[in-house]
């Protein structure tokens, strides 16, 4: 009998499928089919395995633990005897953007797995906002994805507006690709193409509007994706698409199209916060006192950097505004494990009596 690791793996594949993810499924111990999820929904998948397109049942894996699938993972599905097909396992995420869940207070809600590239997506017909952009890229280089940012609409940019944004992209995350982008002449989905040979995944992240299903579309080369006019008075979306859904590209390479999001909340990203506030950790490191805070102290290589003009004091603040914000949730998180430790210690205790 041929086990699973014997199979030659055809059509997965195209959907990113390498030697990697074998052994990984080889460690994983897992006996079921490999897929990925193209689509994540209440309880059920959409998955894409050698043998075609299936719709997978996820409910008995939340029980067994944790972890939630999301689009982009890779699993292992298995059909029991009642002829259910469920998901049994999924293999361990090498990237994963992860945000702080909007409804439930200090929960964290995975978006993606396994993206090589985030794709941060602003309208040029909306206005430009440095902090929410640094918060984006902080939320990208948590997932260990790389982040690129798209320009979109670019047709509809003033003369020497795109330059202007470029400024400002560069000033809030020097060194991150920006790429220009429009449907209207097809400038800009070679590169994105490009960032996705060899069967690479990414992922648009960016305001209801912004033009990501547009793009998929563009480079779909067909309209799978439903799009939508933004509102005439204020250029804002209409929150058209409502589900995470993984595309295959022509060229090659993987896209999920996402529902638009305003805002997002950091979910234990202190080693992404230090990189993107990399030129403000660096001067820090020159203050004279180890625990400066940037006030009043002597020697303060911050508030020296801000006098000549070489640090956005405005920038120092959102620093500050997202380290607090992860210390308040760091002390969250802690007083709910407490919390919850006390009442399974009580249960045990209970138990042993
Ligand atoms: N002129 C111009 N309009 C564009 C371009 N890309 C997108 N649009 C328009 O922008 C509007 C919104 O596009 P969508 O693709 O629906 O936006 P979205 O980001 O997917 O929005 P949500 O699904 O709500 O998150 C549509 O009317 C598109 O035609 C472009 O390159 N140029
Ligand atoms: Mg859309």
């Amino acid at each position: 009998m041929t086990t699973v690791h014997q199979v030659e793996r055809s059509a997965i594949v195209h959907l990113g499928w390498d030697a990697e993810w074998e052994a990984t499924l080889g460690e994983s111990g897992a006996t079921g089919e490999p897929g990925r999820l193209i689509r994540v929904e209440r309880g059920e998948s959409d998955v894409m395995t050698d043998s075609g397109e299936v719709r997978a049942q996820s409910d008995s894996l939340r029980s067994q633990s944790d972890l939630a699938p999301v689009t982009g993972d890779w699993a292992t599905i298995v059909i029991d005897e009642d002829g259910n097909t469920t998901i049994e396992q999924l293999l361990e995420r090498r990237t994963v953007l992860v945000r702080r869940d909007p409804g439930e207070r200090g929960e964290e809600q995975p978006l993606s797995a396994n993206v090589d590239v985030v794709f941060l997506v602003h309208g040029v017909d909306r206005p430009f906002r440095a902090g929410k952009l640094e918060r984006f890229l902080v939320l990208a280089w948590n997932s260990g994805a790389t982040p690129v940012v798209i320009l979109t609409k670019a047709d509809l940019a003033k003369p020497g507006e795109i330059d202007d944004l470029v400024g400002l992209i560069d000033a809030v995350g020097p060194g991150v690709e920006v790429i220009t982008a429009s449907v209207e002449t097809d400038e800009g989905l070679d590169e994105v193409n490009r960032l996705l040979a060899g069967h690479r995944t990414g992922t648009l992240l960016g305001e209801s509007g912004a033009g990501k299903s547009t793009l998929v579309n563009a480079l779909l080369g067909e309209e799978m994706q439903e799009t939508q006019e933004v509102r005439p008075s204020d250029a804002k979306g209409r929150h058209t698409t409502i589900t995470r859904d993984l595309l295959v590209l022509p060229d090659g390479g993987l896209l999920i199209d996402t529902p638009g999001i305003r805002a997002v909340g950091l979910w234990d990203a202190k080693d992404a916060l230090e990189r993107v506030f990399a030129d403000i950790t660096a001067a820090a490191d020159e203050c004279r006192f180890g625990d400066c805070a940037h006030g009043k102290e002597p020697g303060c290589a911050v508030v020296a950097g801000m006098e000549s003009g070489d640090i956005d004091p405005r920038r120092v603040d959102r620093y500050r505004a997202m380290q607090a914000e992860l210390a308040e949730l760091e002390a969250r998180v802690t007083a709910r494990e407490r919390s919850n430790n006390k009442r399974s210690n009580t249960k045990r205790g209970r138990r042993r009596r």
